[in-house]
Formats: structure tokens, sequence, C-alpha cells
């Protein structure tokens, strides 16, 4: 569907417990035959012509990721396209030159050995997406599981369910053998992803989504001891400083807030400011979201577009409604925009900024997941830092501030898995990503994907 004017743009077939069973037994085989002859260099060399293709058909690409979310173009030629050509690219050169450990062995009675270990592909992997970023978020995964060998089954959101189906022809294109890459469509309990779970000759099953949604697949995934790596949930804090650079900090915040419709896992829905600077920072705050575009999504001025649903719209229409009743002031928003054109069927509401609410408000407490934040002020320190700790989730958070003793001090007291000093979503490929607490099991990224999506063989020798 149209996230803009609500209008159906395509069927998609539902996959049925058979069908998922032969995309998991297309992917055994795959891991059989070509593939696994293959060695690093040259499966690396296939990941960077899936990169190509993907740069060759940079505006199908494009055209595919606006059709499925809503999102502006500006943002997905910007963002998903070329990241998702990148992820190929960073993992298979990653995974070409990521050594393993090595041991010289001394044991007390004299006896010496050698233990080194080698990286095997784990097999079959479930991948499982969400529908903000489809296809960063699909080839985040997919690009370090093939990088290590594996063969894979994903499992793309229902509601977005294009670049997925068009990566599959960059796959064939770029020369990966048939079977290495399935794409199963259909929805998540009693569906195509449940079936993928459960099912007992998948290997290991990667996840991307809603914490609750992540608990479900935990139960699902442990009559079979699958290993699982889950990028869930968050409520993520920013903490503005009086000393930040101010103009930097507004633009930050704004972006934090507001980009793809705030349907982006690491968007600041709190945000906490040194009171001396309060009132100013929410004004600045207030002029950057009234002068949002909500354009149709493929004009070039556009930069908010709608969310993804109607059925999203109304859970994030429903915490507008909350935080009236909790007591916010309404800032700016809080509502649905009127356009007078085919846009009043699409699932558009405006961005919206809340102060005055309690920290232990629902509003405050619960990821809302649209283009919302509640912002409040803060004295000390130690009280920015209390406050935004405070929460059950770990995923993200930015500090800023032109004191970088404090930057550092503050990010090393955050428990989260990402904390962006003087900037948010900047992004290095190589690095740890993952969550705490709800927020997710396990990092990805750099070193760690390649951890999670191998198994490590440990060979000691005696010498
Ligand atoms: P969701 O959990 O509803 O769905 C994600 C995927 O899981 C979809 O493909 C869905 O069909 C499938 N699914 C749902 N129930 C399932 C089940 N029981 N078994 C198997 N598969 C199932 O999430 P969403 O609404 O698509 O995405 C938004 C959520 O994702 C937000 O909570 C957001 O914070 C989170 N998210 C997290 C990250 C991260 O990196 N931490 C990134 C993006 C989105
Ligand atoms: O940048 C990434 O690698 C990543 N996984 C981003 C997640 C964004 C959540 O919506």
């Amino acid at each position: 569907m149209n996230p803009a004017d609500g209008t159906v743009i395509a069927q998609v077939t539902e996959a049925d417990a058979a069908q998922v069973d032969e995309a998991v037994r297309s992917a055994r085989r795959a891991l059989s035959g070509e593939w696994s002859r293959l060695g690093i260099r040259e499966r690396a060399a296939r990941l960077h012509r899936v990169a190509d293709t993907i740069e060759k058909r940079f505006e199908c690409f494009v055209q595919a990721e606006v059709a499925d979310t809503g999102k502006p173009v500006s943002l997905a030629r910007k963002l998903d396209v070329p990241r998702s050509a990148a992820n190929f690219r960073v993992f298979a050169d990653l995974v070409k030159m990521a050594g393993v450990e090595a041991f010289q062995t001394e044991s007390p009675d004299g006896t010496a050995a050698l233990n080194y270990a080698v990286r095997k592909p784990l097999g079959v992997v479930g991948i499982i997406t969400p529908w903000n970023l489809p296809l960063l978020l699909l080839t985040w995964k997919v690009a370090p599981a093939l990088a290590c060998g594996n063969a894979v089954v994903v499992k793309p959101s229902e509601e977005t369910p294009a670049t997925a189906t068009l990566l599959a022809e960059a796959m064939r294109d770029a020369g990966i053998p048939n079977g290495v890459y399935n794409v199963v469509h259909g929805f998540g309990p009693g569906s195509a992803g449940e079936f993928l779970t459960r099912h007992a000759d998948v290997d290991a099953i990667t996840f991307t989504g809603e914490s609750r949604t992540g608990a479900a697949i935990m139960q699902a995934v442990a009559s079979t001891v699958k290993p699982v790596s889950f990028e869930l949930g968050g409520k993520n804090a920013a903490i503005i400083f009086a000393d930040c650079n101010f103009e930097e900090a507004v633009n930050g915040i704004a972006d934090a807030v507001f980009l793809n419709t705030g349907q982006v896992c690491l968007c600041a829905e709190r945000v906490y400011v040194e009171r001396k600077i309060f009132n100013s920072f929410v004004d600045a705050l207030k002029r950057k979201a009234e002068a949002l575009i909500a354009g149709w999504p493929t004009d070039e001025k556009t930069n908010l577009g709608p969310l993804i649903s109607a059925q999203h719209r109304e859970k994030v229409l429903s915490y507008y409604e909350l935080a009236r009743e909790e007591g916010a002031t309404v800032v700016t928003g809080g509502g649905i925009p009127t356009f007078a054109d085919e846009r009043d069927r699409g699932f558009y509401v405006q961005p919206t900024i809340y102060t005055g609410l309690a920290e232990s408000a629902r509003c405050v407490k619960e990821e809302i997941f649209g283009p919302v934040c509640h912002v409040a002020p803060f004295d000390t320190e130690e009280e920015a830092v209390s406050m935004a700790n405070d929460t059950k989730y770990g995923l993200a958070a930015s500090i800023w501030t032109s004191d970088l003793k404090r930057g550092h001090r503050v990010a090393q007291q955050m428990k989260v898995g990402i904390t962006w000093v003087n900037c948010w979503f900047l992004r290095d490929l190589r690095t740890p990503f993952g969550g705490a607490g709800l927020s997710g099991i396990g990092r990805e990224g750099g070193i760690h994907s390649l951890n999670f999506y191998s198994e490590l063989n440990n060979i000691c020798i005696r010498l």
C-alpha cells in the first residue's frame, strides 16, 4: 500500500509453511553446491558485484524503497540505497582481512601445542526484518551472512516487500548461485515469519524489530537452540548541555527526532536540555518542526513522509492523545495535517513536540516510533545522566557539548549500545552495533557480525 495516499501498489504472495520449507531446502542445497567451493576472495568479489549491481540499478532501488515506505525520495537516495551497497562492500572487504585467534600453549607438564580457530559458515540463516529502513537493515544482515559463506532465507516486513525482491535480481545478476539468497513474504505470527523461526533446519535467526516480537521469536527458537541476534526497540535520550554549539545541536536533534518521520530505532524521543537554554532550544526545535515539508514522497523538496501504515498511525495518534491525558504541553503538532488532495487518505501525522510530562509518564517510557519527542529541562549533569538511563531500553544516546571531557564522561555512563557525541546516526560499519536491556541481544557490525554469522572451530595441535 502507498502510505502517501492509501492506494494499493501491488499484491504479494504470502508464503505458507510448505513454501518456507522449500526455501530452507533450497538454501541447504546451495550450501553443498558451487557456493561452498568458492574461496573467500571469490565470495568477496561476488559481494562487490552485488554492490555494483545495486549502484547500476540505483534509481530502481530508490523507487522500490519509496514505493515500499513512502519515505522522501531524497532520503532513499542519500541514505538507504548507498548504505545498502556499502553494506556489501564493507563486509566483503572485512571477511578478507579478518584474522583468527592463535595461541601457543604450554601445559604445566611441559606439553606444547598450537591452538588456532577456523571460521565456518553457520549454515542456513533466517533473516527477519522490519519496515522502517527495509533495504538498509536487510542488507546489513545479508551481506555479512553471505560473506561468511552462509545461505539465507529472508522474510522482509509485510509492509515493505519490494526491495528484498529486487535484491534477488541483483544477486542473480552478480553471480550469486541459485539458492544462496531466498525470499519469503508474509506476516509474523502464524505466517512466514513464525514458520521460519520454528523450522528445524534453520541454523540461526537474526532479527530486527520490536522488543516483544524478539521475545516471541526467542520462545520459538528455544526448542531447537538456535543462535539469535536481536536488534530491537529503543526509547533513546539526547542530552543537550548549555555549552553546546547551539545551531549544530538544534539541527542534530531535529534530525534525530524527525528523520524518516521518526521511524528510526535510533531516533531520540526523550530530549533533556540544560535549563539555561531550555526555552530557546524548544523554540528553535519548534521552528525546525514547523518548517518540515510533508509533501509527496516523490517530490524532491519533501523531507517528511507519511507513517508506514494506517495501523501504525493509529498507534502514534493514540500516544498523541495519551500525552494530552498525561498533562503534556503541546509545543507544536499533536494531530493530522490536511492537504485537500489524495494525501488526506495517506498516513501523515504532524511533527510533534511535548514538554511538561512527568518522567514516569507512559509517553516518556514507551517507544512511540513517530515524529515526536518530549523535551525536559535539567540542572546538573548527574540529573541528566540519571533521567537518560531511567529506561528499560538501551539502544542509543546522543550528547551535545563543547566540553569534550564532559562528552567522554557522560558518554561512558550511558547504558546503551551506541552513544554519539555532537552527532547522531554517524555510522562506521566496523563498529559494534546493538542494544542493552530491551533493545537487543548481541552486537553486529565489523568483526562482531563475522563472529555471529560463523561458527569458530578451535583446532589444538600437539607439538
Ligand atoms: P515488528 O517486530 O512488528 O516486525 C518485524 C518483522 O518481524 C516483520 O518482518 C514481521 O513480519 C516479523 N514478525 C512479527 N512477529 C513475528 C513472529 N512472531 N515471528 C516471526 N516474525 C515475526 O517490527 P516493525 O513494526 O516492523 O518495526 C519497528 C520496530 O523495529 C520498532 O520497535 C523499532 O525500534 C525496531 N527496530 C529496531 C532496530 C535496531 O537496530 N535495534 C532497527 C529498526 C527497527
Ligand atoms: O546503521 C545501522 O547499521 C543500523 N542497523 C541502523 C538501524 C536503524 C534503526 O532503525
